[in-house]
């Protein structure tokens, strides 16, 4: 990998770690009414998102991809906004940031990941999706299904799972029977790959590679980035109840952006912290001016064509207003 692109890389993972830092701290203040930190997985986040052509690919996240919002450039404000609980989702534009709303529902977007595919293979668009899900996520149904269509159809999709120890409170040693997500693949017909998660470059080439493979028609791919959620599952999550302080200070130094950091000159870190602390600050006073959204807006966008029954509801809750 050239300087230049390795020097984004970082730069970005840094900038995901401080408003990530930056969030938890506005979830204290009361200003976001909860948060899921990605502390520790900014390699696996950035490395892959940055290895998607944003002309053709999709991404599917789950609650805790600010570092695919970060490499994928899209609004801060207007994704964060998702967690002020203030609209549907985050107040940016999925069609033109090629980056789904976040998924709560865990296993969700792999389901909807899967469906893109199957139509950018039946439109030949020759774009590839890219869904991220949990250890915790790879226990669900959904996740095998989705995984078999993959297989079945040879569709273009990559399954990018980052295994952080840790389902809430479960550790992956209890619901991941054979230790591995990526040997998974192999029953469904798909390519299996385990990746350093925390070697922002390693993920990268392997997330170009799959992807490439996926837009070439050579079928989808399981990633499993190996990785650890330095972090609480959420903020209002202790860690400490399930799990020991001699584990994370071992994650620590194992932590992806010092490891990247050590490759580049002390000046460019300290540009890119400068640059950092500039957009944090951005996006926190972005964050405090934002205003609730009118009510009526509930019933919009939920469907392309709103159903009979959304429409009652909305007719209802107009009733309701009046009364
Ligand atoms: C279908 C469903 N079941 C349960 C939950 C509650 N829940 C939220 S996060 C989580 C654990 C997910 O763990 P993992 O997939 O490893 O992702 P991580 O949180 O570690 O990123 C659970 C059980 C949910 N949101 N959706
Ligand atoms: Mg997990």
């Amino acid at each position: 990998m050239d300087d230049v692109s390795f020097r984004r890389l970082h730069r970005s993972m840094l900038l995901a770690r401080r408003i990530d830092e930056e969030a938890i701290a506005l979830q204290r203040q009361g200003v976001l009414p909860a948060y899921a930190p990605a502390k520790g997985q900014e390699a696996a986040q950035v490395g892959s998102a940055a290895a998607l052509d944003l002309t053709r690919d999709f991404a599917f996240p789950t609650y805790r991809e600010l570092g695919v919002a970060v490499a994928m450039d899209v609004d801060l404000v207007a994704y964060l906004s998702t967690h002020l609980n203030i609209w549907h989702g985050g107040m940016y534009d999925s069609q033109a940031a090629r980056l789904a709303p976040f998924n709560a529902v865990v296993g969700g977007p792999v389901t909807h990941a899967v469906g893109w595919a199957m139509g950018a293979k039946l439109d030949e668009t020759g774009g590839a999706a890219i869904t991220y899900f949990g250890d915790g996520a790879s226990s669900q149904g959904d996740v095998h299904e989705a995984m078999n269509f993959a297989g079945v159809y040879r569709l273009p999709v990559v399954f990018f799972c980052q295994n952080n120890g840790w389902a809430i409170s479960v550790p992956t040693t209890q619901q991941v029977a054979g230790g591995s997500v990526a040997a998974r693949a192999a029953g469904y017909g798909l390519e299996g790959v385990r990746v350093d998660g925390n070697d922002v470059e390693a993920v990268f080439e392997a997330t170009r590679a799959a992807l490439d493979r996926a837009r070439d028609g050579g079928g989808a791919t399981v990633i499993e980035a190996m990785t650890y959620r330095l972090g609480p599952h959420s903020t209002s999550d202790d860690p400490g109840r399930y799990r020991s302080l001699a584990d994370e200070r071992a994650w620590s130094e194992r932590d992806p952006i010092a490891r990247a950091a050590r490759r580049l000159p002390e000046v460019e870190v300290a540009e890119a912290e400068r640059h950092a602390d500039e957009v944090v600050e951005q996006v926190r006073k972005g964050l405090l001016e934002l205003t609730p959204r009118p009510a009526e807006e509930l019933f919009s966008f939920v469907y392309r064509e709103p159903t009979t029954a959304l429409l009652e509801q909305q007719r209802v809750w107009k009733e309701s207003l009046d009364v």
